[in-house]
């Protein structure tokens, strides 16, 4: 599917509890559930949930990444904020923000599965991502075997200091958790209570130690392709984003507005301010 197909647009806003969900349901979406149906495979629908991490001083970053996802899904989704201010309200956030926490989503993002009621898949998003092609792909790498899956990035560096002499720090699992498909309901999943979400360290949290090694699915990396670290060959087409990730800020900031691939954001950001046809998709925006 391309991305600029205008047919893709017709979202329906479905108003749910407080929250701003988003759901899509395409043509094509409907008619991959009748095929669902007619193999006599799901009696319901799949429906993928995706949490997005939200963050005030990033908010046209959230609108772009969730249009991005929205305008290309050819399955149904629905598309949720972790806002922070709402986790408050609703008592299932209160631990006090740490100096190491860059977003308001740091620690709140890991109740992704308590959230969808520890049932089925969902994926959790930073905000900082813009993706470039259908969902659905990345949902038939899903393997039911698995409690989370995600991009095994490695940050190892090659020598333990910089060229300017600064000791490099490494963070084991770095940005793993920046987009994580979580099988909701597997039971070692249930230990992601707001109890612990709010009381457990970053560490233990950042690199999945309530999994074992063997329950931590791999993602090919071009689902999270880390805007300065990750490469392009242009000799092999797998290399390819998939979801462009501007882990270290995106040109939604003034100082990063010429990084790598800030023209596809701009683009999208336009075509998303534009977009006449997508007017439903606007009411995503949080006040
Ligand atoms: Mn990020």
């Amino acid at each position: 599917m391309s991305s600029n197909g205008n047919g893709c647009l017709k979202a329906n806003v479905v108003a749910e509890a407080a929250d701003p969900v988003i759901e899509t349901t395409t043509r094509s979406a409907a008619a991959a559930e009748e095929a669902n149906l007619s193999n006599g495979n799901a009696a319901k629908s799949f429906k993928l949930k995706i949490f997005v991490g939200y963050d005030p001083r990033e908010d046209l970053a959230y609108e772009v990444c969730c249009y991005s996802i929205l305008k290309r899904s050819s399955i149904p989704v629905e598309v949720h904020p972790i806002k922070q201010s709402d986790l408050r309200s609703k008592g299932l956030y209160w631990r006090e923000r740490g100096p190491t926490e860059s977003t308001e989503f740091s620690f709140s993002r890991f109740l992704t599965p308590f959230l969808a009621n520890f049932e089925g898949w969902a994926m959790f998003v930073d905000c900082d991502f813009l993706y470039t092609a259908d969902i659905k792909e990345l949902t038939e790498l899903i393997d039911e075997s698995y409690a989370v899956m995600c991009v095994h990035h490695d940050y190892t560096p090659k020598d333990s200091t910089k060229m300017d002499g600064v000791v490099q720090t490494v963070y084991p699992r770095k940005n793993w958790s920046s987009m994580v498909l979580y099988n909701c309901g597997h039971p070692k999943n249930r230990i992601l209570t707001p109890e612990l979400v709010n009381s457990q360290t970053g560490a233990f949290l950042h690199r999945f130690m309530w999994l074992d090694d063997n329950e931590i699915g791999s993602i090919p990396f071009v689902w999270n392709f880390l805007v300065g670290h990750n490469q392009v060959d242009e000799n092999d087409p797998s290399t390819a984003p998939k979801a462009i990730h501007y882990t270290t800020g995106g040109p939604w900031f003034e100082a990063w507005k010429n990084c790598d691939f800030a023209d596809l954001w701009v683009k999208e950001m336009e075509e998303y301010k534009q977009d006449k046809e997508g007017v439903s998709l606007k009411k995503m925006v949080i006040h």
